[in-house]
C-alpha cells in the first residue's frame, strides 16, 4: 500500500490550524508540540505558519491564499514535506499535494510514523500496522500520489487509479482481519499471565500518563529494572510488568505502558487495545505528570479525558508529580489533585512517600482477618506470607493463629483457614 512517510533529515514546514472558536494560544501550543513530534521522527523543522479560519475548507482544509503562501515557502526553502496539525481527508491531502508540490502529512500520520519507527516487538509491529491500515482506509482515493510521482517523490509514489481502488480497499480489509487475528493470539497469551497473577491476587499498579512524563524512569527506580527511558516521545510502546516490593505492603506488580498525547489518533487507540488492557486490569492507576512542563495542566486534561474515554474513572488513581528536581517550586502549589506525591525518578526524591502511598492504597483494599492453621497445615504459612501481609502470628495449642491483611479475593482463596 502506498504511504507518504517522513524520512530521516526531511526538511519540514509545519502548519498550525484552528477555527476561530479555539483559543489561539492552544493552536500555538499544539504547533510547538507538532514541531517536537517532527524532531522525534527524525525530521528538521525549517519553517512554520499558522492559519485561523472561520470554517474548514472542504477541498484543502486551509484557505487558498494560505496554500499559495505555503507553496512559496516550500519553493524557497526546498522543503520535502508539509505537515498540518489537523486531520486531513484523502481528497484534501491529494489536493494539497498537487497544489503545493511536495509530500503532505497530517498530525495522525506523523504520530503513526513515529510509532512505526519505534515498534520493536512482534505485537508492537502488528499493532502499528493495524493502526496504519485503519488510518488509510477512509483516506483512499483514486489516482493517489500520481502528482507526486511526476515530482520524482521516490518511495510510495505510485498509486492505483480509480479502477484499482476497490481492489485496494478489499485487500486492506483482508489484511486488517488477518492482523486482528494474529493480535488476538498474542493478547490471549498475555491474558493467561494476567489470570495467574489474579489467581494469586497480587495487587497491580499501572503507570499511565503523557508521553515523556517519566513513566519508564519511575518503573526502573521502583522495581530496579532497566527498561528504555529516553528523552523522546513514545519511547515505550510495549507493556512491561515488574514486581515491586513495598516495605509496608504485600508484593505487587507495576506495569509500564505506552504514553498518551493530545489528539491521539483513534486508530491507534483501537489498534493498541490489548496494550491498554494491561492498564485497564490494574487495581490502581499511577498517573505520572511532568511537573516541569509548562503544559502540565493541559497534559493532565488530556490524560483525564482518555481515562474517561477508557472508562477508568472508577479506579483508584494516585497522581505522581515527577521531575521535581527541575520544576519551579511554586508549581507544586498549583496542583489540586489528590492523592498525590512529588517525586524525582532521577534523584529518588519522594520515593519513600510514593511507596508508602502505594502500600496504603493496597492496604485500603484489604481488611484484617484471622486465620488458623493446625499442625498439618502450618507449612502453608510460608505461602500466605508471600501473598498477604502478616500482622502477627501466635502459637496456639494445636497450631498457629495468624492475623493478616487480605483482599476479598484472597480471603476467598484462604477461606478454609479463616476464623469467624
Ligand atoms: N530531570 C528529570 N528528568 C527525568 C525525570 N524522570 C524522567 N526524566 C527524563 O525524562 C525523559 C523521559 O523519561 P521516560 O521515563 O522515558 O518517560 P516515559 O513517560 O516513559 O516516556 P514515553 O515512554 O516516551 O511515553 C528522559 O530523558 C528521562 O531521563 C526526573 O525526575 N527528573
Ligand atoms: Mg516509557
Amino acid at each position: 500500500m502506498n504511504q507518504v512517510r517522513i524520512n530521516e533529515k526531511d526538511k519540514v514546514i509545519v502548519v498550525g490550524v484552528g477555527l476561530k472558536t479555539e483559543p489561539i494560544t492552544e493552536i500555538k501550543e499544539n504547533l510547538i508540540e507538532l514541531e517536537e513530534l517532527v524532531t522525534a521522527a527524525g525530521g528538521e523543522v525549517i519553517g512554520s505558519t499558522v492559519q485561523v479560519l472561520p470554517q474548514w475548507n472542504p477541498s484543502t482544509l486551509i484557505g487558498t491564499g494560505k496554500v499559495q503562501e505555503i507553496k512559496e515557502m516550500v519553493q524557497e526553502s526546498q522543503a520535502q514535506l508539509v505537515i498540518l496539525d489537523h486531520q486531513l481527508s484523502g481528497i484534501q491531502s491529494r489536493n494539497l499535494q498537487e497544489q503545493i508540490g511536495c509530500k503532505i502529512l497530517d498530525r495522525s500520520q506523523l504520530i503513526l510514523d513515529i510509532f512505526a519507527q519505534r515498534a520493536r516487538t512482534y505485537e508492537g509491529k502488528l499493532q502499528v500496522e493495524l493502526a496504519q491500515l485503519l488510518d488509510q482506509m477512509p483516506r483512499m482515493v483514486g489516482a493517489w500520489n500520481e502528482s507526486l510521482s511526476r515530482l520524482g517523490g521516490g518511495i510510495g509514489t505510485r498509486g492505483p487509479g480509480e479502477s484499482a481502488l476497490e481492489n485496494d480497499r478489499r485487500r486492506a480489509k483482508e489484511k486488517i482481519s488477518m492482523i486482528k487475528k494474529k493480535l488476538e493470539e498474542v493478547s490471549q497469551h498475555r491474558a493467561q499471565h494476567r489470570q495467574s497473577r489474579r489467581r494469586n491476587e497480587i495487587p497491580s499498579f499501572a503507570l499511565i500518563g503523557y508521553t515523556n512524563s517519566g513513566k519508564s524512569s519511575l518503573l526502573n527506580r521502583l522495581t530496579g529494572s532497566q527498561v528504555l527511558a529516553k528523552n523522546m516521545v513514545f519511547a515505550t510502546l510495549d507493556p512491561t510488568t515488574r514486581k515491586v516490593f513495598l516495605d509496608e505492603g504485600p508484593p505487587a506488580v507495576v506495569t509500564d505502558t505506552v504514553g498518551f498525547i493530545r489528539k491521539l489518533p483513534p486508530q491507534l487507540i483501537e489498534a493498541f487495545k490489548a496494550t491498554l488492557e494491561e492498564s485497564a486490569e490494574a487495581d490502581i492507576l499511577l498517573h505520572v505528570v511532568d511537573l516541569s512542563s509548562v503544559n502540565m495542566e493541559r497534559q493532565i486534561e488530556v490524560v483525564e479525558g482518555l481515562i474517561k474515554e477508557f472508562k477508568w474513572e472508577d479506579k483508584k488513581i494516585i497522581h505522581i508529580f515527577n521531575k521535581v528536581d527541575v520544576a519551579p517550586v511554586e508549581r507544586q502549589f498549583r496542583v489540586k489533585h489528590f492523592p498525590r506525591v512529588f517525586v524525582s525518578a532521577l534523584t529518588g526524591q519522594g520515593f519513600d512517600q510514593l511507596k508508602k502511598l502505594m502500600a496504603d492504597s493496597i492496604n485500603e483494599m484489604q481488611t484484617e482477618v484471622e486465620l488458623y492453621f493446625d499442625r498439618t497445615n502450618e507449612f502453608k504459612l510460608y505461602d500466605l506470607g508471600r501473598e498477604a501481609k502478616i500482622i502477627r502470628k501466635e502459637a496456639a495449642t494445636e497450631g498457629t493463629i495468624c492475623v493478616a491483611m487480605m483482599t476479598p479475593t484472597l480471603m476467598n482463596k484462604w477461606k478454609e483457614f479463616l476464623v469467624k
